[in-house]
């Protein structure tokens, strides 16, 4: 990574009310929520709350901003293009303060934090040059007809996102949405608003017409439910836990029918067979677990091992545990932050004694970290088997479990025996054999040798119970589109 600016330690905190229209405004209630630093459970600031009535206000700003005739319906496509830019550009030269902001807002060290922040650059950047390349078709159908095809906006788009990527989270979903021309109405995590009502800022400044992008920070069963229910929003894009995921879908269905795509949880596989090169495999299985603090939707966080190199690969995934440096997130030899909050760290506690109760091995960790904070050790559980909860539920928090096998079919099975399907991994040199299990796993993304290789260009989503549809890409483009279909009379056609 190239080198980061300075972190500002005490980042002064601007926005802190709902944006819409491109303006920054109270909530209608009054109400307001704390956001909390989770390296010392402080309240950094109370933020404006949303609810119902600022979602219909959101949303109706975002109606006219999408209204036929407006300046976002009349743009040029290639000027879309050159407003995302602008956004990047932007992003790219307050760095340091979106860091240090999503460092005291999430806890994560502000090295990954910046990195999250330049990942979204490069997804805007990658987005704005599609633009003016949505195309759609001439189809040649039977009869005297002249048929083609448009790739329109889908609309209003509601967009609610989790907490672990929050400014990553953000753009992800603004940016393939206004790339293809609709409107966005966000509602940020309520643990973590702050960087994207700062976005908000820097919107305005790129010159996005008012309305086209709203966030309003609040609680999900009050303000993330008014959006999914709101007849006037046209899709839901949501990342967060598979329960939630659930409602959101019935919430689109019994409302206006909502194109929904979901991206959700997951227990992800990695097996690694015999051949590997040990350091290497052991090193990136203990990344798939431990990076983000483990909240993260495609931790690998069932490592299937091969009994040939089990014990060995479970002793140096210890000693990398081990060495995992947790503490404070300002400073750069810091790997590990807190949890995000209460609740998480509550379920990650609880599901480590559930682990131990149900007779896996603790191999390391198992704690908490210090004495303030959420933190938790880095933890390696050896000797699981699949019909533990830890082998089973998703426990986002810095927990590997390590699991052992002896044939090819057997693992495949194993692997697939879960109603996830995020991610996976398999790591050998034999490529006969990484293509097998390649293509016999279940989960919308294999990584060969690798792990987390997630990039603006190439699809990501689950199978299963991990979601619906696709980010990233050109797949991800198509989420934010309706193809019609016009067919024009002729008196004859040739061909
Ligand atoms: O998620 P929620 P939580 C998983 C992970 C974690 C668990 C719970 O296992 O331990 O989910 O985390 C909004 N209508 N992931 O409780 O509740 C909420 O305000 C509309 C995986 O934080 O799903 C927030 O903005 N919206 C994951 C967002 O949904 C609602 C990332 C996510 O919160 C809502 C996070 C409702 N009824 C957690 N209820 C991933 N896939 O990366 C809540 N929300």
């Amino acid at each position: 990574m190239a080198s980061l600016p300075p972190a500002i330690r005490n980042p002064e905190v601007k926005y802190t009310q709902i944006f819409i229209n491109n303006e920054y405004v109270n909530s209608v209630s009054g109400k307001t929520f704390e956001t909390i630093n989770p390296t010392n459970k402080q309240k950094i600031i109370d933020i404006q709350e949303g609810d119902k009535a600022d979602i219909d206000n959101a949303v109706k700003a975002a109606q006219e901003a999408f209204k036929l005739g407006s300046p976002w319906r009349t743009m040029d496509a290639s000027k879309r293009g050159r407003l995302l830019y602008k956004l990047a550009d932007l992003i790219e030269r307050d760095l340091a303060i979106l860091g240090s902001l999503e460092t005291i807002d999430n806890g994560k060290p502000y090295k990954n934090a910046c990195g999250d922040v330049l990942f979204a650059i490069d997804v805007i950047r990658y987005y704005a040059g599609w633009a003016d390349k949505i195309c759609g078709k001439t189809i040649p159908i039977n009869g005297d007809f002249f048929c083609y095809t448009r790739h329109e906006p889908v609309g209003v788009c509601g967009q609610i996102i989790p907490w672990n990527y929050p400014f990553n989270m953000f753009i992800l979903k603004i940016a393939p949405a206004l790339s293809a021309g609709c409107v966005c109405v966000v509602k940020p995590a309520e643990q973590t608003p702050l960087t994207a009502l700062y976005a908000g800022s820097l919107i305005k400044e790129a010159g996005f017409p008012p309305g086209v992008v709203n966030i309003v920070p609040g609680y999900g069963p009050t303000a993330g439910a008014a959006l999914t229910h709101h007849l006037g929003v046209n899709k839901i894009a949501f990342t967060g836990s598979t329960e939630i995921g659930q409602i959101i879908m019935q919430a689109s269905g019994v409302s206006n029918l909502k194109r929904t795509t979901l991206e959700l949880g997951g227990k992800s596989p990695n097996i690694i067979l015999s051949d590997v090169h040990l350091d290497s495999a052991v090193f990136w299985a203990h990344a798939a677990c431990m990076e983000n603090m483990g909240q993260c939707c495609v931790a690998g966080t069932r490592t299937f091992v091969h009994e040939s190199i089990y014990d060995e690969f479970v002793k140096k995934s210890v000693q990398l545990a081990n060495s995992r440096v947790v503490g404070d997130p300002f400073d750069e030899k810091t790997q590990n932050g807190p949890q995000i909050d209460a609740e998480q760290y509550n379920k990650i506690m609880e599901l480590i004694e559930s682990g131990k109760k149900q007779g896996a091995k603790l191999e390391c960790g198992g704690q908490i970290h210090g004495d303030k904070g959420y933190y938790i050790q880095p933890t390696v559980f050896s000797n699981v088997s699949d019909d533990m909860r830890i082998a089973k539920e998703e426990i986002f928090g810095p927990v590997q479990q390590i699991f052992k096998f002896k044939d090819i079919d057997e693992v495949i099975k194993r692997a697939n025996d879960t109603h996830y399907g995020l991610g996976a991994a398999v790591f050998t040199k034999d490529i006969n054999k990484a293509l097998t299990i390649a293509n016999s796993i279940q989960a919308g993304t294999v990584w060969i040798n690798c792990y987390l290789a997630v990039t603006a260009q190439a699809p990501f989503g689950g199978y299963k119970m991990s979601g619906i549809g696709r980010e990233f890409g050109e797949y991800g483009l198509s989420q934010y589109q309706e193809v019609k279909n016009v067919v024009v009379k002729l008196d004859q056609k040739n061909s």
